[in-house]
């Protein structure tokens, strides 16, 4: 069956059924699924009711109490817990599979040997199952953007199922394709530069007046917006946003995404692209509120005002953070560095944006928080030493196993955690065997 087959087929038992138990992750693009599909249930006069929350594995024995039960963003990896279900069981999902589950329905474009890690996430999925219950729902496919972007889905390009859906929603007018800076487009320029977050940027990021002189050397005014530009001072503002990047060191994929393409639609009656949505509904799912961001997906401009203040909450302790790493930089070893985390909470998006936009590029960079006599590592890298030979997953599992803890992930971004009192050595080691990877 193909997986068009396959969305069809789900529609077609939604509406067999006289109500659907939905479970969907929390994730962008969990929540952009959810929202998607009970859209398109409310309009086709369909009852559910969904919960936002990633199931643990032993909860799967509960579902068996709900005769139509609709997983959203898992259930792939856990087929073998849904096989005694009595009743309909569909899955919506784009993660591995593994086990069966016979006469459940189940949507996985693995199943069609598409990669579901770069294609079709579970929000195209949905979209797609949505535009067989009706038409009209392509103007969700915002939505769906944005769940792809959580997903990032977008780098470097959209996959097949994920252009099917862009080009359907560009095609009938939901979606725009627009090329240039995400910045906000009403806000004063010098604020817009200071508080951006990805792109950061170094010597500017989380200070206005400096992001106000740079803007000056260029002619423009802090409080000029990018809507007032033309199309002329957008492009200058664009070339000396990437000519600062590119001076500061920033990742070259990373540059080119900040002057890329991105997708705009119309979310509760304002433009928007789809990398803000994400941010959004991210930011929904990080304040333990992803309820907040279906609302939005239905058009609750209450609820968009309520995600929007999430994410400005949460900008604003990134951003003193990377404030503080630029000025207070990791500590260079031979071939790695390390900082203590600044926010706990936020260790992993330093560590991220931090190596796109700050760090030598040299050395992986590892944060590292205590917590209850442990000591947790995230590490990320560069595709440029990946393809030099560095797998943080391997060089993490291993000195985190002689060093009695555990690690592992890919080999761009990986973690670990050991016991407090092995930091120095565990350091020492991570740093050789790094080194090894590097000499090849
Ligand atoms: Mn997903």
């Amino acid at each position: 069956m193909s997986l068009e087959a396959r969305c069809r087929e789900a529609a077609k038992r939604f509406e067999d059924t006289d109500f659907l138990r939905i479970v969907s992750d929390d994730d962008a693009d969990g929540i952009a699924a959810a929202g998607i599909l009970t859209r398109a249930l409310d309009r086709a006069a369909i009852p559910f009711h969904l919960t936002l929350d990633r199931l643990h594995v032993d909860e799967y024995r509960d579902l068996q109490s709900h005769d139509a039960v609709l997983l959203l963003d898992q259930g792939s990896g856990e087929l073998d817990e849904l096989a005694n279900h009595p009743g309909t069981v569909i899955v919506l999902d784009h993660h591995q599979i593994e086990g069966r589950a016979p006469h459940a329905l189940h949507v996985n474009a693995h199943m069609e040997g598409i990669d579901g890690t770069h294609d079709a996430c579970t929000s195209a999925i949905a979209l797609l199952t949505a535009l067989e219950l009706s038409p009209d729902n392509v103007d969700l496919a915002p939505i769906a953007m944005a769940g792809i972007v959580g997903d990032r889905q977008h780098v470097p390009e959209l996959g097949e199922i994920n252009s099917s859906i862009a080009d359907r929603g560009t095609d009938e007018g939901s979606l725009s394709i627009v090329e240039g800076l995400d910045l906000p487009p009403r806000e004063p320029l010098a604020d817009a530069l200071a508080t951006s977050t990805d792109p950061y940027l170094p010597t500017i990021g989380g200070r206005a007046s400096r992001a106000a002189g740079f803007l000056e050397e260029l002619g423009f005014e802090a409080d000029h917006r990018l809507v007032d530009l033309d199309e002329d001072a957008r492009g200058r503002l664009t070339s000396a946003i990437v000519a600062h990047l590119v001076k500061h060191g920033a990742e070259p994929d990373a540059v080119e995404q900040t002057a890329g393409q991105r997708y705009e639609g119309q979310v509760c009656g304002r433009r928007m692209s789809a990398g803000r949505l994400a941010a959004i509904f991210n930011a929904c799912e990080r304040e333990d509120e992803p309820s907040l961001g279906v609302a939005i997906a239905h058009g609750d401009r209450e609820a968009l005002r309520a995600g929007e203040r999430h994410v400005e909450r949460y900008r604003d302790s990134l951003l003193e953070g990377l404030v503080q790493l630029e000025n207070d930089p990791p500590e260079a070893r031979a071939a790695i560095q390390a900082f203590d985390a600044i926010d706990p909470e936020l260790v992993g998006a330093h560590c991220g944006l931090g190596m796109t936009y700050l760090f030598d590029k040299a050395r992986p960079t590892f944060g590292l928080k205590s917590s209850n006599g442990n000591l947790k590592i995230s590490g990320r890298a560069t595709p440029q030493l990946v393809d030099a030979g560095v797998d943080l997953a391997e060089a993490l599992a291993q000195a985190a196993d002689e060093h009695d803890g555990n690690g592992g992930g890919h080999p761009i971004a990986a973690g670990a955690m050991i016991p407090a009192d092995q930091r120095e050595p565990f350091l020492a080691r991570l740093d050789e065997l790094v080194e090894a990877q590097l000499r090849g």
